[in-house]
């Protein structure tokens, strides 16, 4: 009979050998059909699991809440800078998306795990403020440069809103305000920041929309897919700057003199 070898490469998100290309077994007119929006498409190929409607639309809320913030961020900053020095989409964007990391965006991972390893162990929101210092550790998704509690994020605010109002279950996110609470006492501006919010309320989401374990629910975050939605939406406003200063026709950018120390050898 045939002999089959061994397949090099195993994949189980999508297929386009048939008549219709499928996403987690679905064909693409189906999804047309039943209007699954960037949400439900993303929850097919991330998650291989159909989501309820107000999963997919927390979904795009993500992902239209992290699309941009302006051009001093970190990422942007990169994008522009690069896009100036004549290089092209790609290349551009991929500067920008380098940046994002644990102080700048690509918290979000961390946050949740560690948000969600303390809520699940019952500890005090001040204990774990407390271990935290001790170990040396900021707790991801905590803190911003420019927000605090004098000038509240109107993001966290929307992301908090719609999670108590739709989610059956809001145990991660009560924990993370707890913590919140802590934090802010020590100085305003260590409030519960976006990158924070979105993940303590994708945790709760995962666990309570009757589509995964508890287990499923911790490997999709410990596999890295909430950094993914940052990179995802923050990846529509770094394309957008990059337009942006195309159409602004901006040459190569050179950092002014003025605007740096430079310190002699003996000063480090
Ligand atoms: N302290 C965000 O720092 C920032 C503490 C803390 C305990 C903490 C910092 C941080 C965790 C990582 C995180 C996501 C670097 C941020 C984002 C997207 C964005 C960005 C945008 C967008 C800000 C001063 C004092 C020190 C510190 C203490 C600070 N953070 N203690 N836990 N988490 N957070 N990143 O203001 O005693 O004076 O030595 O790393 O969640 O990236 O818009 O810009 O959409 O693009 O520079 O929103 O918080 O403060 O580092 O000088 O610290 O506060 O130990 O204490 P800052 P630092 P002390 S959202």
């Amino acid at each position: 009979g045939l002999v089959r070898k061994p397949a090099q490469f195993i994949s189980s998100i999508s297929d386009d050998r048939g008549e219709e290309l499928t996403y987690s077994g679905m064909p693409i007119s189906e999804i047309f059909e039943r209007d699954l929006g960037i949400g439900g498409v993303l929850s097919l190929l991330w998650f291989r699991r159909q989501l309820p409607p107000y999963a997919t639309k927390f979904i795009e809320m993500i992902l239209m809440i992290t699309a941009d913030h302006g051009p001093a961020v970190s990422g942007a900053h990169n994008t522009i800078v690069a896009t100036r020095a004549g290089k092209d989409l790609v290349s551009s964007l991929a500067s920008g998306l380098l940046t994002i990391g644990p102080r700048f965006g690509g918290a979000l991972d961390d946050a949740a795990i560690m948000f969600t390893e303390a809520s699940d162990a019952g500890l005090d929101a001040e204990q774990f403020v407390k271990d935290m210092r001790k170990q040396n550790k900021l707790v991801m998704g905590i803190g911003h440069r420019i927000k605090s509690l004098t000038n509240p994020d109107k993001r966290v605010e929307i992301i908090k809103k719609y999670a108590l109002e739709n989610f059956s279950g809001n145990t991660v996110l009560e924990f993370a305000l707890a913590v919140e609470q802590v934090t802010t006492k020590k100085k305003a501006n260590l409030i519960l920041n976006v990158d924070g919010c979105i993940a303590v309320c994708f945790v709760d989401m995962l666990r309570t929309c009757g589509a995964f374990s508890n287990q499923e629910a911790d490997e999709i975050i410990k596999n890295g897919s909430l950094n993914g939605l940052f990179v995802l939406g923050r990846s529509m406003g770094f394309i957008g700057h990059f337009l942006d200063q195309r159409r602004l026709k901006q040459g190569l950018y050179r950092h002014p003199w003025d605007d740096i120390s430079y310190l002699d050898t003996t000063d480090v």
